[in-house]
């Protein structure tokens, strides 16, 4: 079934690829699963038809059928378990990648978002300066344990996954702060998940919406 997913209709980051429909659009991409995309505004987000959907306002969501699913790992997961390629078979490879999407979103995003917060929305605050150092020293030391982790690896565990998804996701929210920079594998992680056509796909349909080309999967 095809299914529709929501997102920006007026593109917070002009098309850089950051807005989170993007992992949603790279999974199903790499599934080779045409889909639909429905765009809202910021109002409409708040609206009980979308809270409906995601009962946080938030892009993006994913329908197929019956089915509303909102949280881009969940969106993710599900998608993977219906698609070949994008979880390992093996059991074990299958919750270590899993492992790995959860670690993305609570143990290396949450440094970054809150870096997202000081420097977008409170950077006039007489706080801000001290609080980026502090913050930056977080990510700092997640940068070090993931490139740790890394090592000479192309992904994080075996085979490409959704777990690479969600992590060069999250972490391309980095791209300006100079911080992955100081460590070298992690940007030839990313030149290497970036360089794969399903994310040069999803980045062009996601930027097609900012520049007003035609909407689609
Ligand atoms: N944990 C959620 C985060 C979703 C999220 O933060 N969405 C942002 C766009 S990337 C959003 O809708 N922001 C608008 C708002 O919160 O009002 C996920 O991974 O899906």
């Amino acid at each position: 079934m095809r299914p529709t997913i929501t997102a920006f209709e007026a593109s917070p980051d002009r098309g850089q690829g950051l807005a989170r429909d993007m992992r949603v659009r790279w999974a199903l991409e790499e599934a080779g699963q045409d889909y639909d995309v429905r765009l809202v505004s910021f109002r409409q987000l708040k609206e009980p038809a979308h809270r409906a959907l995601n009962p946080f306002g938030q892009i993006p969501t994913y329908e197929a059928g019956e089915l509303a699913l909102f949280e881009t790992g969940s969106i993710l997961l599900y998608i993977a378990e219906r698609h070949p390629g994008l979880l390992p078979d093996d059991d074990h490879a299958r919750a270590r990648a899993i492992t790995w999407m959860f670690a993305s979103v609570s143990t290396v995003e949450q440094p970054i978002i809150e870096r997202d917060n000081a420097v977008l929305l409170e950077r006039d605050r007489p706080w801000t300066a001290e609080r980026l150092v502090a913050i930056d020293g977080r990510i700092r030391q997640r940068l070090t344990e993931l490139s740790q982790h890394l090592g000479e690896a192309e992904w994080l565990d075996g085979a490409f996954s959704v777990a690479d998804i969600m992590m060069v996701h999250v972490l391309l929210r980095l791209a300006r702060s100079g911080l992955l920079e100081e460590h070298p594998s992690l940007l030839a992680y990313l030149a290497r998940a970036t360089e794969r056509p399903a994310y040069q796909r999803a980045f062009a349909a996601q930027l097609a919406v900012f520049t007003g080309a035609n909407e689609g999967g």
